[in-house]
């Protein structure tokens, strides 16, 4: 908790889900004093989460929820400027916004889903990084922030029906990979942490709200929770800073590859 002290974290993806729970988990570790930008579509959602975050742990955690659609580059190039002095300087970027939609396969895969999911998982986490890494930058020893990406079992698994997601998320891997090579010189940390099966609103956004469809996916199965994954990056964030978890693949008990779950009938 010490080692949070005093930080700066921007989570996107806030309004549900891993990210949720990730910023919470963020304000339980360090309550006493910690600056938490929320970010997501859905302005309401987090006005909730800041709400939810000072009844937990007091004013010791300053929580600023701001609406951001990551697919958008203009909103991306304009969020900096906007931000209030005190929360400019930023310590800890989660690049956690993310969505699957449908389980079409080719050549069915439909236009708009395909461009939303490359535009919001890649193209709007890179965006993010570039809006963010300046400010790392600046810092002595070549630099010094957390780079925080939430990649999954996706990108290093594809699926039958998975085609473009499991290509977004292949795509954070390799982008990921060449950062931390790219950034060797420095103390920017760059974290990818990958998460197996989670219970969120994932999978009602990938059946356009279905919501007997999204609890199908979990039948007889018991995934992690947006909490168990948040814990691995506010584990990730909290270290000595010589240490890089730099690639962590988390699992429920029964899964062992995407899609290889052990199902209770
Ligand atoms: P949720 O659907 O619960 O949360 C996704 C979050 O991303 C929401 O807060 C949503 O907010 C936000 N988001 C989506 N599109 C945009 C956008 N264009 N701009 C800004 N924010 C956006 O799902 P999860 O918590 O499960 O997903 C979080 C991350 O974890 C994703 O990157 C996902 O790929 C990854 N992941 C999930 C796994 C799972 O099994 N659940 C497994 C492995 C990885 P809003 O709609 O308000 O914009
Ligand atoms: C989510 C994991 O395997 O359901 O990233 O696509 S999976």
């Amino acid at each position: 908790a010490k080692r949070l002290e005093g930080k700066t974290i921007l989570v996107t993806g806030a309004s549900s889900g891993i990210g949720k729970s990730t910023a919470k988990e963020f304000a339980r570790t360090s309550p006493k004093n910690l600056k938490i930008i929320v970010t997501a579509r859905r302005l309401e959602a987090l006005n909730q989460l800041a709400a939810e975050i000072k009844e937990e742990v007091g004013d010791g955690v300053k929580v600023l929820p701001v609406k951001l659609d990551v697919s958008n580059p203009a909103e991306i190039k304009n969020f900096v400027p906007s931000l209030p002095a005190e929360f400019k300087e930023i310590d800890v970027l989660v690049n956690n916004a993310g969505l699957v939609k449908g389980v079409a396969q080719a050549p069915d895969i439909d236009a708009e889903d395909m461009n939303l999911m490359f535009n919001t998982n890649v193209t709007g986490l890179i965006n993010m990084t570039q809006a963010i890494l300046p400010i790392f930058k600046k810092r002595d020893e070549g630099g010094r922030g957390d780079i925080i990406n939430i990649g999954s079992i996706a990108g290093r698994e594809p699926y039958a029906g998975g085609g473009i997601y499991c290509a977004t998320k292949a795509a954070v891997r390799s982008f990921t990979e060449s950062l931390r090579k790219e950034l060797i010189a420095t103390r920017i940390r760059v974290i990818e942490i990958d998460p197996g099966q989670v219970e969120t609103e994932f999978s009602v956004v990938r059946f356009y709200g279905d919501k007997s469809k999204a609890d199908a996916v979990y039948k007889g199965v018991e995934p992690l929770t947006g909490d168990d994954i948040a814990e691995v990056v506010v584990f990730a964030a909290g270290r000595r800073e010589n240490v890089v978890i730099a690639d962590t693949l988390v699992y429920p008990s029964h899964q062992a590859g995407a899609g290889i779950l052990h199902r209770k009938s």
